[in-house]
């Protein structure tokens, strides 16, 4: 049986919103959207993405529109199961106490029954290290005082920036799962995802390749090579090129290296591996 949720992404203009979701859900390159920003979002932009039993549909609203959104247009907030909200770590706390308390209130307003909330406090690469611990820990405590019915509310600190790409990976990762309901995917379904994280960790980005480097490498026949390399397509880390016959990884692979070489030792490769199964399910329709 399939089941179909609603997932909707507000916060403040300019917070980022829309670049997570072509990031993390469009698998779009961060370099190309960190160079290159994006023209504001107008109205609503609605994706629909599939996620083995579940459909769900991505609603990101403008936030030059929040007046609208918080008061004529509320209904857009109907039926949803996730609400994101999106703020930028580097506001002034008031301004985003001030965005959590008019999203709290319409929320009791509404009664957007079963939907849980989940906060990014993103662009955490522009903000020190002690300033972020204060202001997290600020948020933290008045949403625990605002949240009077108990309701879900989750607060993340994200980035797509290089040093912080894999740990917002990993936030998004999470997200899905917990939307789809299925709590912990069979081990045997990503133990088959070594070789492909084995690829990204052991070649040079950028350099092309010939596939038969996975031969001689990795012992992989060009059938299994093209597997892996499709599957790494798909999560925008290689591009297979010439016809099949050779592969480059792509800029994606530094930016999920960098989180991951800093902190190796923590890492549970089986999340990795994870990680990988869960976006490459992961299915724009
Ligand atoms: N430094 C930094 N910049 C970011 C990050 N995420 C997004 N940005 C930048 O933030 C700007 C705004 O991004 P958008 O995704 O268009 O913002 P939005 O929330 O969709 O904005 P509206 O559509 O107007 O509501 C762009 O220039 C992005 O490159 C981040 O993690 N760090
Ligand atoms: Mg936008």
């Amino acid at each position: 049986m399939r089941i179909s949720k609603k997932v909707v992404i507000l916060g403040p203009a300019g917070t980022g919103k829309t670049t997570l979701k072509k990031i993390f859900f469009d698998m779009v390159s961060p370099l190309e959207l960190l160079e290159k920003s994006l023209e504001p979002t107008k109205g609503v932009d609605t994706n629909m993405y599939s996620f083995f039993n579940l459909d769900f549909a991505m609603f990101d609203l403008a936030g030059q529109e929040n007046d609208n959104w918080f008061d004529k247009e509320k209904d857009i907030f109907n039926n949803s199961n996730v609400i994101m909200c999106v703020l930028d770590i580097n506001s002034y706390l008031k301004e985003i106490l001030n965005f959590l308390k008019a999203l709290i209130t319409l929320y009791n307003e509404i009664k957007i029954n079963d939907s849980e909330i989940i906060v990014l406090l993103h662009k955490i690469d522009l903000i020190d290290g002690l300033y972020l611990q204060h202001k997290t820990k600020a948020i933290n405590e008045f949403l625990k005082k605002q949240n009077k019915k108990n309701f879900k509310i989750t607060t993340h600190t994200t980035s797509i920036a290089r040093q912080f790409f894999f740990k917002t990976y990993k936030i998004i990762a999470n997200i899905i799962l917990n939307i789809s309901d299925q709590k912990t995917l069979l081990k045997s379904a990503f133990q088959n995802y070594k070789n492909d994280l084995e690829i990204i960790l052991r070649y040079d980005i950028e350099k092309k390749y010939d596939i038969r480097a996975l031969f001689l490498d990795l012992n992989l026949s060009k059938n299994d090579a093209i597997f892996h390399l499709k599957r790494l397509e798909k999560l925008g880390f290689a591009k297979l090129e010439e016809n099949q016959i050779s592969f480059r990884l792509t800029q994606r692979v530094r930016f999920f290296n960098s989180g991951f070489e800093l902190n190796k030792k923590e890492h549970d490769i089986n999340k990795i591996l994870e990680m990988f199964l869960i976006f490459s399910n992961l299915t724009q329709k």
